[in-house]
C-alpha cells in the first residue's frame, strides 16, 4: 500500500520544512517538494505537524506490584499509546529473585506481549540477580535484540547492591550497552516509613515524605560515582528532583556521561496532589514521587537547554478500587500512574505552546534521541527515506480536555482530568499501516517485537 501525504510540516530533530512524504510498504519511500505518484493514496495534511512516530522507553503493562497486577496490560496499553501517537513502546522485562534466569524473564513478557500490541514493542531487561550465569546471559539478551538493561537501588525483591551494581554496569559497558537505573535510597526510606507507621501517619500525604528528593539525589550520586569508576555511560530514569539534577550536573561537568529521562507527571503535577481529600492523594503515588513546584520549573528548564535526554511515561495504572488497597496504609497503595495516551500533546500543549521547548527539542525528546538511546535509529526516531514508515500526524490547533470518560486506558480515573490539551493526534502511521484516524483505532494489534542494536547518543 502506498500513500502520499500532502503538504504537511516534517518536523525532525534539527528542524522543520514543509514536505510531502511518499510510504511505499512499510517505509518512507522519499520525502520532498511536490511529490507525486499514480498508485498512491493522497492525504492533503496542510496545517499539519508529522512527526516521526513517538518511542516511550519506560513502560509497565501487566505488571505485579504490591500484589495487584497493573489494570492495562499490553492490549489495552498499547492501544492508549498508538491513540496517543506512540508507534514504539520499551517495557521493562525482569529475571526473578531467587534464582530467575534473564531468559525465563523474556520468555515470559513475550508471553504477555506477543500477539497483543497495537504498537511495536521491545523490551529493556531488569537484572536484580548477579551470578556467573546471569553475566553469561548478557551476550544472549544482546542477540534477542536487548540493548538496555535495568536496575534498582530500592524495593527489596528487585534492588541489587553496591558491588553488584558496579559489577553489572562495568559488565554492560564491555558490551557497549548501558542500564536505566532506578535511583533512590532504600534504607532511609524504610526508616522514615518506620517512623510514619510508628506515629500513626498512614494516609497517602505521608507517600511524599517518606521518599524525600534528598535520597534520591543521594542514590543518584552513589550511582554516579560507582558508574565513573566502572567509566561506563549511565542514565538516571524518572528524574524528579532539582537535587538529584545538580548530582547528574556536577558528574556532567567532571566528564561523565549521563543520560537522563522525565516523565509527564513530574513536569504537570506537583507534590499537593497528595494532601487532596477523601484519600484521592492515593491516584498520584508513585515512585519517586511528585515534587515540589521548584522541581517541576527545574525540569522544563533542563528540557529547554538540552539537559534531559528524554521524556518517558513510566506508565503504571491502576484502577481507584486497586488504589484502595492502600486505605488504611499509603505503603499498601500500588505505585503508578497511567500516561501513554497523553505524553505528546501534554508535552506540546504544555512545553511547546508555552515556549519552554520547541517542536525540534519536543521532537528529539519523544523521538529521536530514544531512538539513538535504544538502538533504532535510523529505522526509527526519523522521517527520512529508508526508515520506517511511524509517522504521526499532529493537529496543532484541535483542542480537547482529558477526562477519565474519555481514555483508552482501563482505569477509571485519570490524573490529568480536566487538563486541557491543545493539539491532537489526527493520524498514526505504524510501518505504512494507517492504525489511527480521528481519534479511533482503524487497525489494531499491528505491533510487532522490535530487534534493537546499540546505544548511538
Ligand atoms: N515506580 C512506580 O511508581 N511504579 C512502577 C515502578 C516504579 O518504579
Ligand atoms: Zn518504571
Amino acid at each position: 500500500m502506498k500513500y502520499l501525504l500532502k503538504n504537511g510540516t516534517v518536523v525532525s530533530g534539527n528542524g522543520t520544512e514543509m514536505l510531502d512524504v511518499l510510504i511505499d510498504g512499510e517505509k518512507i519511500a522519499e520525502t520532498g517538494k511536490n511529490l507525486s505518484s499514480d498508485d498512491a493514496v493522497v492525504l492533503d495534511v496542510s496545517g499539519k505537524l508529522l512527526f516521526p512516530g513517538f518511542i516511550d522507553g519506560h513502560t509497565h503493562f501487566d505488571l505485579e506490584v504490591a500484589k495487584t497486577v497493573t489494570a492495562d496490560d499490553f492490549e489495552s496499553g498499547t492501544r492508549a499509546a498508538i491513540l496517543g501517537g506512540t508507534t514504539f513502546v520499551i517495557d521493562y522485562a525482569s529475571q526473578d529473585k531467587g534464582g530467575g534466569t534473564l531468559k525465563e524473564g523474556l520468555e515470559k513478557w513475550h508471553q504477555k506481549a506477543d500477539g497483543k500490541c497495537s504498537c511495536d514493542y521491545s523490551f529493556h531487561m531488569s537484572v536484580v540477580e548477579w551470578n556467573p550465569e546471569t553475566e553469561r546471559e548478557i551476550p544472549e539478551m544482546i542477540r534477542e535484540g536487548i540493548t538496555s538493561f535495568k536496575l534498582y537501588m530500592t524495593y527489596p525483591a528487585m534492588m541489587v547492591n553496591d558491588r553488584d551494581l558496579y559489577k553489572i554496569i562495568k559488565t554492560l559497558g564491555e558490551y557497549g550497552c548501558f542500564a536505566g537505573v532506578h535511583c533512590e535510597n532504600s534504607g532511609v526510606i524504610d526508616a522514615l516509613i518506620d517512623e510514619a507507621k510508628k506515629e500513626g501517619r498512614l494516609g497517602p500525604e505521608n507517600h511524599p515524605l517518606v521518599r524525600p528528593a534528598e535520597m534520591e539525589a543521594e542514590a543518584v550520586h552513589r550511582l554516579l560515582v560507582i558508574a565513573d569508576q566502572a567509566k561506563v555511560p549511565v542514565m538516571v530514569v524518572h528524574l524528579t528532583s532539582e537535587k538529584a539534577f545538580q548530582e547528574i550536573l556536577a558528574a556532567r561537568d567532571a566528564g561523565q556521561k549521563v543520560y537522563a529521562e522525565t516523565c509527564p507527571q513530574y513536569l504537570m503535577l506537583d507534590d499537593s496532589v497528595y494532601s487532596r481529600p477523601d484519600f484521592e492523594g492515593a491516584k498520584y503515588v508513585c515512585a519517586p514521587p511528585i515534587r515540589k513546584k521548584e522541581d517541576q520549573e527545574c525540569l522544563w528548564k533542563a528540557l529547554g537547554e538540552d539537559l534531559i535526554q528524554t521524556v518517558a511515561t513510566d506508565q503504571c495504572s491502576f484502577t481507584w478500587e486497586q488504589k484502595n488497597l492502600g486505605r488504611d496504609d499509603f505503603t499498601k497503595i500500588p505505585g503508578g500512574l497511567p500516561g501513554v495516551e497523553t505524553r505528546g500533546t501534554l508535552l506540546y500543549t504544555y512545553g511547546v505552546r508555552e515556549g519552554r521547548i520547541t517542536l525540534e527539542q519536543m521532537c528529539r525528546l519523544l523521538s529521536e534521541n530514544a531512538a539513538r538511546l535504544y538502538g533504532v535509529y535510523p529505522e526509527k526516531g526519523v522521517i527520512l527515506p529508508g526508515s520506517d514508515a511511524d509517522i504521526v500526524v499532529f493537529d496543532p490547533e484541535k483542542e480537547s480536555v482529558i477526562s477519565a470518560g474519555t481514555h483508552a486506558y482501563r482505569t477509571d480515573y485519570s490524573p490529568y482530568e480536566g487538563f486541557v490539551l491543545h493539539g491532537g493526534i489526527s493520524k498514526v502511521f505504524l510501518r505504512g499501516q494507517l492504525a489511527v484516524e480521528d481519534g479511533k483505532i482503524v487497525k489494531e494489534k499491528l505491533g510487532k517485537y522490535i530487534y534493537r542494536g546499540k546505544n548511538q547518543l
